[in-house]
């Protein structure tokens, strides 16, 4: 099976795929960014299964690197697989926690089945990562991850992360 990578510029929130991908924090209770935008537009029940991992699961939240699914509310998706991305650091290299981001989720969406899958860029935000150096990690670690996804979308709030996944994915 091959996986198809495309890249649209626009608001995740109005993806119609399987599964939509949250730069969460390790909490699972919301934030700005990607995060504000899928629980203002998903509504409540996206925060209420969040609450009920807190409740059971994740405890401590949810750690970096790693992923998780919630129903997707009124979002026009199935799911959304929440990831906490790494803080970027000039002092240490944690870009294996970011392409653990995209690892993770991508089994995520196997488990549950989803063929079609929306991320954002991930950590590239409030996160500080460079566009650049994020477009490299996530379009890099989704050609090497085995995945029964067909189509990967990458979904760029503006023309600059746009043209920056769009230099690395020729
Ligand atoms: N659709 C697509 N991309 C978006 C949207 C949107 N609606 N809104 C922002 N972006 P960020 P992070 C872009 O900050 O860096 C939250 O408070 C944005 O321009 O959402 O992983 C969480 O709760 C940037 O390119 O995520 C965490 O505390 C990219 O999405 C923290 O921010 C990621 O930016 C996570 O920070």
């Amino acid at each position: 099976m091959t996986t198809t990578v495309t890249l649209v510029q626009g608001d995740i929130t109005a993806q119609s795929v399987d599964a939509v991908v949250n730069a969460a924090n390790s909490s699972l209770l919301g934030g700005g960014g990607v995060d504000g935008a899928i629980h203002r537009r998903g509504g409540p029940e996206i925060l209420a299964d969040c609450r009920r991992l807190r409740a059971s699961h994740y405890g401590r939240g949810l750690p970096t690197g790693r992923a998780v699914a919630t129903t997707a509310g009124r979002l026009d998706a199935r799911w959304v697989i929440h990831t906490v991305g790494p803080r970027h650091s000039t002092d240490e290299d944690r870009s294996d926690l970011l392409a653990s981001c995209y690892r993770e989720s991508l089994r995520v969406a196997d488990e549950l089945g989803a063929r079609t899958v929306a991320f954002p860029a991930v950590s590239a935000g409030i996160y500080g990562w460079p566009m650049d150096d994020a477009a490299r990690i996530a379009l890099g670690t989704v050609r090497a991850t085995p995945t029964a996804v067909e189509e990967v979308r990458f979904v760029l709030f503006d023309t600059a992360a746009y043209e920056a996944f769009a230099a690395r994915l020729d």
